[in-house]
């Protein structure tokens, strides 16, 4: 622990500049790059050790579908260097040694306190200070708060009535055990046929006496097409590795599988050439087959020429015709996101694997030993969800966060109100409180380490600046939060995305609305924030600790929060 980060405040409460919530890929990242301005963090993690969604989601066959050698840091020079990844796509025990690996390389343990949830985190008006309290009694101030609470942290188990008197085991694949479990002789039921329905459901296909597979709706999949990676080719990008992520900081989504994206339309070539470039990026394997034409998200006819080819993909692969029809997908191709494996369709020849459509007759109830579901009765030993994760912002929802106004966070998402961030990292009325990866930026539609460097780089200078003029608080303007939203709107705006319900499109956040929430444009995203910084941060109220205390004192004579007032601009 930091020096600092021992004070004690008059309250006689711990102090530090930073609290970060999560250590996992984000979280890391930002203790590095903290501590490097020469400021005192704490770490809260829930869990026992570092890694994040990759510290939890450790089901059998998980693993990353952007490639190693790109889904890595990019800070330190010598740690890409050094870092040997075995395979095109590193399994999830390798990316949780690799992150292991980079918290012991750079002393970040000694911040992070695990096994300890935060609870709230409050501003304290009079102080413009975070005041932090977590599940195990901590309690401490913070100028700075970093919420690096993930996308994808916060698993979702339907209500499901009667799970709880189902005598079988239950397992979800983002809170997996960490001791070994056996499939072997049992009847394994498996809810979900999203990535990590699609990872897991071959492997515990081969130890199961029956899987079945549960399917409400049938999504897009392309082989990932795995394979050892030798010195030789990671020498050739290590020779460069900075010119290969800057090159890749270009691509439409961040990583190399946006190139080559096909210019024009797919609809321009005869169908002989159609399926000739799906056929090269089938056999290429994973998020190439995305970028097949540019058009294939935003013109239907287009976005029907590449599910028609995958479609007869299915075909001749799975022997059962009705099985083959089921697993057809009939949303638009893309709008959920991809998946990605290995035999996954192949896995439906088995004959200890069977399909349940449960589109149009759901999941009723278990009993003891069955879940009643697609209109049928089935005997079960266990059964596996993979039923995903609530929204982007869930984890943030579960804390209770309050602004200056003494408002929740999570209250301005109720009712019709989508989740909104200005630049995806701030909110009005939340000073200095910033979020990673948050809706209206990239995030899951990205590489996300690369987008989580980013955005942490970005926090880090606005947190120097700030303290380098001598400023006490930094804070989002309403009208440029409203109209970042509405930019994140236009690019979303007639695309396929919005056909179907998914994770990009919020469709859990229980308002019906379906307001996509990442920013589309990778490239353009950096840019966008990069202008706002070297405009001396437009878009943001910049106040010193008087005009703070000020404000706080005029609250109190008041009996109410006040205006935001002229504070100092920097
Ligand atoms: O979750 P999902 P996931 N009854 O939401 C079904 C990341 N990730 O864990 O489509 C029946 O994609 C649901 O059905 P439907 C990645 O960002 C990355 O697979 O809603 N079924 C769907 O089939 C990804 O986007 C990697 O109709 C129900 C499935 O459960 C994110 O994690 C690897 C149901 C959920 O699919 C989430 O993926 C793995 C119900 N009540 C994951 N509720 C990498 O490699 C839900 N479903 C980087």
């Amino acid at each position: 622990m930091h020096d600092s980060a021992k004070l004690e405040s008059a309250k006689g409460m711990e102090q530090v500049d930073v609290v970060i919530v999560g250590a996992g890929i984000a979280g890391l990242y930002a203790t590095y790059r903290l501590r490097k301005l020469g400021l005192s963090v704490r770490v809260y993690e829930a869990g026992s050790g570092v890694g994040g969604t990759w510290f939890w989601n450790r089901y059998p066959g998980a693993r990353c579908d952007i490639e190693s050698m790109e889904y890595s840091y990019q800070f330190s020079e010598e740690l890409q260097q050094e870092w040997v990844w075995s395979e095109r796509y590193a399994a999830q025990p390798e990316v949780l040694s690799y992150l292991n690996h980079v918290a012991d390389r750079f002393d970040l343990r000694s911040d992070i306190v695990f096994y300890t949830k935060v609870l709230s985190a409050k501003m304290d008006n009079a102080s413009g200070l975070w005041v932090i309290k977590t599940n195990r009694g901590n309690r401490i101030e913070a100028q700075f708060c970093i919420m690096a609470t993930g996308a994808v942290s916060s698993p979702r188990i339907p209500d499901i009535t009667g799970l709880d008197r189902f005598d079988g085991e239950v397992f979800h694949t983002a809170k997996w055990p960490k001791k070994e479990v056996s499939f072997t002789g049992k009847n394994v039921g498996i809810i979900g046929t999203g990535t990590s329905g699609i990872q897991c459901i071959p492997i515990i296909a081969k130890d199961a006496e029956h899987l079945t597979v549960f399917q409400r709706t049938a999504n897009y999949y392309v082989p990932i097409r795995n394979y050892p990676l030798d010195a030789e080719s990671q020498a050739k990008i290590k020779i460069d590795y900075r010119a290969f992520r800057q090159r890749n900081q270009q691509m439409p989504y961040g990583y190399s599988a946006g190139d080559p994206m096909n210019k024009g339309s797919a609809l321009d070539r005869t169908p002989e050439e159609q399926d000739a470039e799906y056929e090269w990026r089938w056999q290429q394997g994973g998020f190439y087959f995305l970028a097949a034409f540019e058009d294939l998200l935003r013109n239907p006819k287009s976005n029907a020429t590449a599910a028609d080819f995958l479609c007869r993909k299915i075909r001749s692969i799975v022997d059962d015709p009705e099985t083959s029809e089921m697993l057809c997908p009939k949303i638009a191709f893309g709008c959920k996101r991809l998946s990605m494996g290995t035999d996954y369709y192949e896995t439906f020849n088995r004959p200890n694997v069977s399909l349940v459509d449960i589109s149009d007759n759901p999941i009723t109830e278990f009993t003891t030993n069955s879940l009643r579901a697609g209109g049928g009765n089935h005997q079960l030993d266990c059964v596996v969800f993979a039923t995903g994760f609530f929204d982007m912002v869930d984890a943030l929802r579960r804390i209770d966060i309050r602004g200056r106004s003494g408002k929740r966070l999570s209250d301005r998402w109720e009712g019709n109100r989508n989740p909104t961030m200005y630049l995806g990292m701030v909110i009005p009325d939340f000073p200095n409180l910033f979020v990673v990866s948050g809706p209206g930026s990239p995030s899951i539609t990205s590489n996300m380490v690369q987008s989580i460097e980013q955005n942490v780089d970005w926090i880090a200078e606005c947190i120097d600046y700030v303290r380098s003029k001598n400023l006490h608080q930094v804070e989002a303007k309403p009208e440029a939060e409203k109209q970042w939203a509405d930019q994140v709107d236009r690019l979303a705006a007639g695309t396929l995305y919005h056909a179907c319900n998914s994770r990009y499109v919020g469709d859990s956040t229980n308002n019906g609305s379906r307001y996509f929430m990442p920013y589309l444009g990778y490239p353009d995203y950096v840019n966008r924030c990069n202008e706002v910084a070297a405009n001396g941060y437009s878009g943001f109220n910049m106040s010193c600790r008087s005009a703070v205390e000020l404000r706080s004192r005029s609250e109190r004579t008041d009996g109410k929060p006040g205006q935001q007032q002229k504070l100092q601009r920097a």
